[in-house]
């Protein structure tokens, strides 16, 4: 199985990864297979000063050898280059002025406040440092190796947005166009959309606002019966929500036709299914590739809801902690949207547990035990 856990603020000195249990013998460079995946989500219109700041690459610290896992558990570290500017406030040693910047006025939204109380902090920063979407790279850098993993079985993956502020900008799905989201600046296929939507974007930054959206995580070649249909913990897509609900600002999520099955009669629903003296398939995939709370070999669709970012430019009203006083809610700066990067956080989560569920089903210490077992299992599934 493959367990991910990750530690690291905000503007401390970096964010540290491990990912155990990635079979042996996976080729693998940081440059080649994480770092360009570090790099979308630092991307899309809209994004504020610390990603001038950033340049996000992973460097391994255990569990890779010229190229190749080796079956021990991975370590990863991401340096935060703004970690320069925040020593004073951020360093872990005692009587480093750690009042300096300290954050009293909890932002709605926010972890801050309900942060705060639970862990007795005052200063807010305590909270903030560690809730900040940030984290999120370190899910990313994991991720990306679960993508390079399935990528190897045969699985591919993309990530896109569907619509932001409001504005669909979905286009048309194409596998061979993926190199156009990267050149996108908001990573979507309806460049007409995009137009009106950074008018839209640069109007939120205007007035001080921010702008949620709708991303997609997809996944091709993805083979029948991961998950099962047998236990409530074991069902597909209830993992998969547990992992892509957990994504900062995510606040809805769906599996193929999702939200709009529930509006339209069955017959509009359910997808017809041909093939069987070949492989099985669907004449639709309305179902999104998951039926029972297994995969089905279709392509595998979830979709993710992001509210908009909770540090306002001109913010909300709240209350100070101290002084008990009102107050406007705290601002630094911000993003005025991150939905581009949440469609490479919620691609990274779902190829986290798609990843998973494959080393759950075929097992297997090396990429070539693994790969052999999963090769006979699509040629049985095709004959079935
Ligand atoms: C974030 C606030 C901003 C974002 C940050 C998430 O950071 P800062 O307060 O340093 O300007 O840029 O996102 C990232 C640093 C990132 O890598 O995505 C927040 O409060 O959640």
């Amino acid at each position: 199985m493959l367990r991910y856990l990750s530690a690291g603020e905000s503007h401390g000195p970096a964010l540290t990864v491990l990912l155990d249990g990635v079979p042996a013998g996976l080729p693998l460079v940081a440059a080649e297979h994480i770092d360009p995946w570090l790099r979308r989500r630092q991307g899309g219109y809209g994004r504020g000063q610390r990603m001038i700041i950033e340049q996000d690459r992973a460097t391994f610290k255990g569990g890779v050898r010229a190229g190749r896992t080796t079956g021990a558990p991975l370590a990863m570290e991401i340096l935060n280059r703004d970690w320069a500017n925040w020593q004073d406030v951020m360093a872990p040693e005692p009587g480093n002025e750690p009042r300096k910047r300290a954050l009293t006025q909890p932002r709605p939204g926010h972890a801050d406040l309900s942060g705060g109380i639970k862990y007795g902090h005052k200063d807010l920063r305590d909270v903030l440092e560690r809730a900040s979407a940030r984290e999120t790279a370190s899910r990313v850098a994991a991720g990306a190796v679960a993508i390079r993993l399935l990528e190897e079985l045969g699985i591919d993956a993309c990530a896109r947005v569907m619509s932001l502020g409001g504005v669909d900008c979905s286009g048309d799905m194409d596998w061979d166009r993926l190199s156009d989201l990267d050149a996108s600046p908001l990573r979507s296929f309806d460049s007409g959309a995009e137009e009106r939507i950074i008018d839209l974007i640069d109007a939120a930054k205007e007035r001080g606002d921010t702008l949620g959206g709708v991303v997609e995580a997809r996944f091709r070649g993805v083979p029948v019966g991961l998950g099962s249909f047998t236990q409530w913990d074991r069902k597909l897509d209830g993992r998969l929500a547990q992992a892509v609900m957990s994504i900062h600002a995510i606040k809805g999520m769906e599996i193929g036709e999702g939200w709009r099955a529930a509006t339209i009669p069955g017959s509009q629903v359910h997808d017809a299914i041909v093939g069987g003296a070949e492989r099985y398939g669907r004449a639709s995939n309305r179902s999104g590739g998951l039926e029972g709370g297994m995969s089905n070999g279709e392509e595998l669709v979830v979709r993710a809801a992001m509210k908009p970012i909770a540090t306002l430019m001109r913010p909300l009203a709240t209350v100070d902690v101290v002084t008990h006083e009102v107050a406007d809610a705290a601002r630094e700066r911000s993003d005025v949207t991150a939905v581009p990067a949440a469609s490479i956080v919620v691609l990274a989560m779902a190829a986290l547990t798609l990843a998973n569920a494959v080393m759950e089903k075929f097992g297997g210490d090396t990429l070539s035990e693994l790969s052999e077992r999963m090769s006979a299992h699509r040629a049985y599934a095709a004959a079935f």
